[in-house]
């Protein structure tokens, strides 16, 4: 089999699945300002162990946040086991900056993968690439390290290698102790951080060998800009599953240097944050999120929504009530949605189409906009049903189709939410 076979046999599930969870949790959210607190901030590492000092989630409840995900029609889920500031919520044999150490004393990542694929649901797993705790990762003069110009670690020593050796040991722990995984989530390379300089086809090869199933992101061979990381490529030896364009949804698709689609995920924040941080005031309306989910499927991607419990290991009750009225949606238009992919026919002015075998899905997002032109031959279509309650659309006759005698118009109202797929089978 070839590569890029072998790349669609690995990406089958994750292309049928369409949605996910993506969870940043871990020390950050003490803080609560963001994930790259340390960095920005300049935070010394005996500075920030206060926040390992006090980390205890106790009302963690992965069950909680797995039902969540599967109600709001969440397939997959991506938990940050390791970000940047080098915190880990797997019990590794490799430091002692782990959440089983703290005050908790649980395998946050154990319990998690449990709880998920208990309720169907596939787990993936986030893996920073660069890491603030550790001794031999990059100080002073790195762009992002929070000693980056801190004169005091001007001659420091480090030794690259041996920070490779323990990230790549983190990750067969990760290969090997933790069942199987469907999917692993590296982040990411930057500057001249990139590829081989992660060894990454020695770490492919062998996550390849323990996992041969899992889909795995582009991000060791690019950065996290919007521009970097939909930069495509051919597959190679330790090429990326799928691309992964962070905030942003690619304008058509992406393709691959020889103009063949290229599997790819749009991860999203529901608030402009990634970490928990309190009270953001810039949350998206599940309206929102469910239009850039159609819009990622009827370009052939998937929507990657993000939430940020909170130091006591909770959802914030906003993101769950965005979730739950996703699940409102879901319940009635999931068929537009899983299994869909880009449709047949050019993007619509008023919305999106979706394709599953011969069913054409159109997302309605104008509202009382009159006769709405279908662009497909009527001769071609056989039954046009509303998915909100399975009722016939009726066709236009009058002098639309005398204009237009080909194609096929439509009257419709708007239902009363959401995104508003018809089921059109042709
Ligand atoms: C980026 C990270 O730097 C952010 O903190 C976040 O995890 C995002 C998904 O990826 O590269």
């Amino acid at each position: 089999m070839g590569i890029r076979e072998e790349r669609d046999k690995r990406v089958k599930w994750f292309m049928n699945d369409r949605f996910g969870m993506f969870i940043h949790w871990g020390l950050y959210s003490i803080p609560a300002v963001g994930e790259w607190k340390r960095s920005y901030e300049r935070i010394s590492l005996e500075e920030y162990d206060k926040y390992f000092d006090a980390f205890n989630p106790v009302d963690y409840d992965p069950e909680k946040w797995a039902r969540l995900a599967k109600g709001a029609g969440m397939k997959y889920a991506v938990l940050t086991v390791k970000h940047h500031e080098g915190f880990c919520l797997f019990d590794s044999q490799y430091t002692d900056f782990k959440a089983t150490n703290t005050k908790c004393g649980r395998d946050l990542v154990r319990e998690y993968v449990d709880a998920f694929r208990k309720e169907g649901l596939k787990v993936g797993l986030y893996y920073s690439l660069f890491d603030w705790h550790h001794p031999d990762y990059h100080h002073y003069g790195d762009l992002y390290h929070p000693m980056r110009d801190n004169e005091e670690f001007k001659d420091y020593k480090y030794d690259i290698n041996r920070y490779l050796e323990y990230m790549h040991n983190q990750v067969r722990e990760l290969c090997t102790n933790y069942g199987k995984i469907d999917l692993f989530w590296f982040d990411n390379s930057y500057g001249d951080m990139v590829g081989e300089k992660w060894k990454a086809t020695e770490l492919i090869t062998m996550m390849r060998k323990l996992q041969p199933e899992m889909v795995i992101n582009n991000r060791l061979e690019c950065n996290a800009s919007a521009k970097g990381s939909i930069g495509t490529s051919n597959p190679t030896v330790y090429a990326g599953d799928f691309v992964a364009p962070e905030q942003i949804i690619p304008p058509q698709g992406i393709l691959d240097d020889e103009g063949m689609p290229l599997p790819w995920e749009a991860s999203c924040t529901m608030n402009n944050n990634w970490g928990y941080v309190t009270n953001p005031n810039n949350y998206k309306t599940a309206k929102c999120l469910i239009r850039k989910l159609v819009e990622c499927v009827s370009k052939g991607g998937n929507f990657l929504v993000n939430v940020s419990p909170d130091a006591r290991g909770r959802i914030p009750s906003q993101s769950e009530k965005v979730l739950l009225e996703i699940k409102e949606w879901f319940e009635e238009n999931e068929d537009s949605i899983v299994g869909c992919g880009k449709a047949a026919l050019e993007k619509p002015e008023w919305g999106y189409y979706t394709q599953k075998g011969n069913k054409i899905y159109a997302h309605l997002f104008e509202q009382n906009i009159g006769p709405i032109p279908l662009k497909i031959e009527t001769s071609r279509i056989k039954r046009i049903t509303s998915l909100h309650d399975m009722s016939e659309v009726m066709i236009v006759t009058p002098w639309v189709t005398e204009l237009f005698p080909d194609y096929t118009f439509i009257n419709f109202q708007e239902p009363p939410q959401g995104t508003f797929p018809l089921q059109n089978e042709i």
